[in-house]
């Protein structure tokens, strides 16, 4: 649409669908999707984005790489100022070193996981079509799970023969609106995250399905360490409890029911295999102690009439049990999971509408939608011909440990030998717990290769940064199994500097590596969308769904799918638990395990479990690091993604991230509302702003992922980081032998008042660039930075 030189274009982000208001080659303003009830905040980030300063401009090497080749002088990445080249020879220096790798090593030396959100488009998918590249090159090793849900992807399948529910398969909002009399939501329904969604969606509705739902007279608890999980329309009663103990809390509470004969006997033994098993351990025969509210309130620090009342209330009302992910993303976080379903399971209303267990609520906006019956559209990857693979989480542990052992899920396996790592489309120095453990890691493979669009940790830790394109800069479709539209992203700016489409780059490496056909079956950018639109328009009609041709859909900006609802979780099987047995060994739900008592591990038993998290506010590090660290996502930007956006500079404190904590815990310490403190422990530092908050419990420091990491020395183990990542601080060590999932959420710190003079921010400008053969006046000095 042109009006008076101004164009609306139709696009579509993580952070909802929107058009696009441009001005010659400029983005001007971003206006939410008219049908969109509740738009993120983080749309109004987009255009600082788009033309930071921190973009890439130009392929780029890191200057030890390109004077001494692979491997010399893997340990100054970081520390090194880069060196731009022309993308020729960008391109030829990836492909000969893909080349040697694959020579010397073998396919599966090239790790290729590349985990990561990338952008919402499907076709330009950054991981996708690394992976399908990679693949075609004749594989890599990959990753399996994610940093989402990977504790529960791994035990769901053994409890309730699939991971579905923690992957979105859950009871419908419209469903909850009419049944659920009480919503006990440990974690609560953080419609923070609710902004959100991977494929981008255009109706945020979770604030207004809350709202409907309390409406209808539910009501609700809060579990969780900090008031705000739950938005205050909710009327919640906020029991706040200690973090990672929520295990305990929820044994507590089915003690209680099962002492005072409030527990669904029938339910438990038609439906359900080892209750006598885990009855045991619940009533303390099997380890002498009872798992009662008095017990429960002592490690969850919940008043145990506390607990009692809400036992009795749960068994008295339709009563819908949830958590968030974040509930798995600790020590042993296999066990809140496994433990909600089996509080669920004394309740006895497991696939009843409106009661039994959920999870995910509020974590993503499609999360209470009914997936609709086709397949959303995704560029094939092809096979992976190596079969080499790792637990996403495991991989700072595979690069220190070539060739060593571990286990997962039952198997024992080896890690590969990594001598080169690709990444596109995701951030590891965001992700990845123990950023200095991840710093010495990184050091191992002889060559990084990146592509990004911004001067992201991830980049400034590579050897080679190839600058990508934005979804701005491109076209593609958008689109989220969850949500009822797919959308038209037309291109709505040219790229900016020389940077260059993900596709379009492995297009190029696959033509000088020789299979340019195979990679692109002959199709360009419109080729490819215009063929996955027609994949995903037959199987709708499969499903007697019709959706427009291509055309219409491209000129209208988007394709309406019709809505559906009514789904209860496990509900088939409650009706016919015979006819439609679980995919479980017994085909019930297991509340003892057969086949995890003969994984023999001591740190994922049979039955959930009351287990001591490594760091906790009750293990005895707490008296050294006194408060517990609940780095959470952020409302501001997404991971990384948008932190040097308007949102998120707003809410920095002296330029760094928030942090917020109980004041009488600021008290304590001398500390006052904005200042800037030193968090650390024994694994690292960083400073923070602080926000005073009694939504906080106390010995809780909120500290949200994705501050730019911004160490004061770049490329040195242990440095400062002067920005607030909180993963400077958290702990990299697998959920269990059993999930191997990353335990972001059990980490114990201590702050103190910063009282030295504060270092700038440099992140959010581009690392020391260099010329070839021209030192800067400066190089002494950076040659001896460190
Ligand atoms: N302490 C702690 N750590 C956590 C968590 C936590 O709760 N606590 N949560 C974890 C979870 S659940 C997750 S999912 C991860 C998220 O971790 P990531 O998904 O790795 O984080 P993002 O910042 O979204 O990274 C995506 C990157 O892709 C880049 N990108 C975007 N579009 C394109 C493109 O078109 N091409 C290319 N080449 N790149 C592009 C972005 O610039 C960005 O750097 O973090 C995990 N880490
Ligand atoms: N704005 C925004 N939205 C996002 C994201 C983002 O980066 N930004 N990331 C997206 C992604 S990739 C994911 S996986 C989801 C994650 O969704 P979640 O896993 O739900 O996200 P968190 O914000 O880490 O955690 C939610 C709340 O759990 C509480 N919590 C932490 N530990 C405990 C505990 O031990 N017990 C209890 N009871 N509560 C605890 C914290 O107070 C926290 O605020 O969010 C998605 N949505
Ligand atoms: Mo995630």
């Amino acid at each position: 649409m042109v009006t008076g030189g101004r164009r609306r274009v139709p696009h579509s982000s993580h952070w909802g669908a929107f058009a696009a208001e441009v001005t010659a080659d400029r983005l001007v303003a971003v206006h939410p999707h008219p049908d969109d009830p509740e738009p993120a905040e983080l749309l109004a980030s987009i255009p600082d984005a788009l033309d930071s300063p921190a973009r890439v401009a130009a392929p780029s090497v890191r200057r030890g790489w390109l004077e001494h080749g692979p491997g010399a002088t893997s340990d100054r990445r970081g520390a090194d100022p880069f060196v731009e080249v022309s993308w020729d020879e960008a391109l030829d220096l990836v492909a000969a070193e893909l080349t040697r790798v694959r020579a010397e090593h073998g396919n599966a030396a090239i790790f290729g996981g590349s985990y990561g959100w990338s952008s919402a488009g499907r076709f330009h998918h950054a991981k996708t079509q690394l992976g399908r590249f990679l693949n075609g090159f004749g594989g890599c090793t990959g990753q399996v799970h994610n940093y989402s849900y990977a504790a529960a992807s791994a035990i769901l399948p053994h409890v309730v023969g699939t991971a579905g529910p923690t992957a979105g398969e859950v009871t419908s909002w419209d469903v909850l609106e009419e049944h659920t009399g009480l919503w006990v939501m440990f974690g609560g329904t953080p419609v923070k995250n609710a902004q959100v969604e991977a494929g981008g969606v255009v109706r945020h509705d979770a604030v207004e399905r809350l709202r409907a739902i309390h409406a209808a007279g539910t009501e609700f608890v809060l579990v969780s360490p900090l008031r705000d999980d739950a938005p205050d329309f909710l009327d919640a009663q906020w029991l706040a409890v200690r973090p990672n103990t929520d295990t305990a809390l929820m044994l507590g509470l089915a003690h209680t029911l099962v002492v005072e004969g409030r527990h669904d006997e029938e339910f438990l033994t038609r439906y359900c295999t080892g209750w006598d098993r885990f009855r045991a351990y619940l009533l303390g025969e099997t380890d002498g102690r009872a798992k009662s509210a008095d017990w429960a309130a002592r490690i969850a620090d919940v008043p145990a009439p506390d607990i009692v009342a809400l036992a009795r209330r749960m068994a008295a009302h339709r009563t819908l049990i949830s958590a968030t992910w974040s509930l798995q993303r600790a020590d042993h976080g296999e066990q809140p999971f496994w433990m909600a379903i089996a509080l669920a399971a004394v309740l006895g209303q497991i696939g009843l509408p409106g009661g039994g267990f959920g999870f995910a609520y509020g974590d993503a906006a499609s999360i209470g939608h009914r997936r609709y019956p086709f397949p959303a559209p995704a560029l094939p990857t092809g096979p992976n011909p190596t079969d080499s693979w790792i637990p996403v989480a495991r991989i700072v542990d595979m690069l220190l440990n070539p060739g060593g052992g571990y286990d997962f899920d039952g198997e024992r396996r080896r890690y590969p030998d990594i001598r080169l790592v690709y990444w596109a489309g995701g951030n590891p120095f965001h992700h990845h717990q123990d950023l200095n453990r991840l710093v010495e890691g990184w050091r191992r493979p002889e060559t990084v290769i990146v592509h990004e669009p911004w001067w992201t940790p991830t980049a400034r830790y590579a050897d080679i940064v190839l600058p990508a394109t934005t979804t701005l800069e491109r076209n593609d479709l958008g689109a989220s199994s969850r949500d009822r539209f797919l959308l038209a992203m037309h291109q709505v700016v040219p790229p900016r500097g020389q940077a260059r489409n993900d596709h379009d780059i492995f297009v190029d490496l696959a033509g000088r590596l020789g299979f340019r056909e195979t990679f692109t079956e002959g199709r360009d950018e419109l080729g490819w969308i215009r063929h996955l639109y027609a994949r995903t328009r037959t199987a709708a009609a499969g499903q007697g769904i019709t959706l427009p041709d291509f055309d219409t859909f491209w000129r209208d900006g988007q394709a309406e799918i019709p809505a559906s609802g009514g789904r209860v979780l496990l509900g088939d099987f409650r009706a016919d638990p015979v006819g439609r047995p679980l995919r479980t060994p017994s085909g019930r739900i297991e509340l003892w395990s057969q086949t995890i008592a003969d994984f023999g591990y001591d740190d994922c038993p049979p039955h959930p479990a009351w287990l001591e998290p490594r760091e906790w506010l009750g293990a005895d590090l707490a008296t050294r690091y006194p408060l517990h660290l609940v780095s959470n996502q952020p409302r501001t930007r997404l991971h990384g993604q948008l932190d040097m956006g308007r949102v998120s500079r707003a809410s920095k404190i002296e330029g760094r991230e928030p942090c917020r904590m109980h004041p009488a815990d600021a008290a304590e310490r001398g500390i006052g509302d904005g200042d800037v403190v030193r968090v650390h422990n024994d694994r690292g530092a960083c400073l923070a702003g602080v926000r005073l908050d009694p939504a906080v419990r106390r010995g809780v420091l909120q500290l949200s992922t994705g501050a730019w990491y911004d160490p004061l020395r770049p490329g040195v183990l242990g440095a400062l980081d002067v920005h607030g990542n909180a993963n400077t601080l958290t702990a990299d060590h697998g959920t269990s032998r059993l999930g191997q999932g990353p335990s972001a959420h059990s980490a114990l710190v201590e702050v103190e008042v910063f009282t030295g003079p504060l270092p700038p921010i440099t992140v959010f400008e581009p690392p020391p660039l260099v010329g070839r053969s021209g030192r800067p006046a400066n190089h002494d000095q950076e040659e001896s930075a460190p």
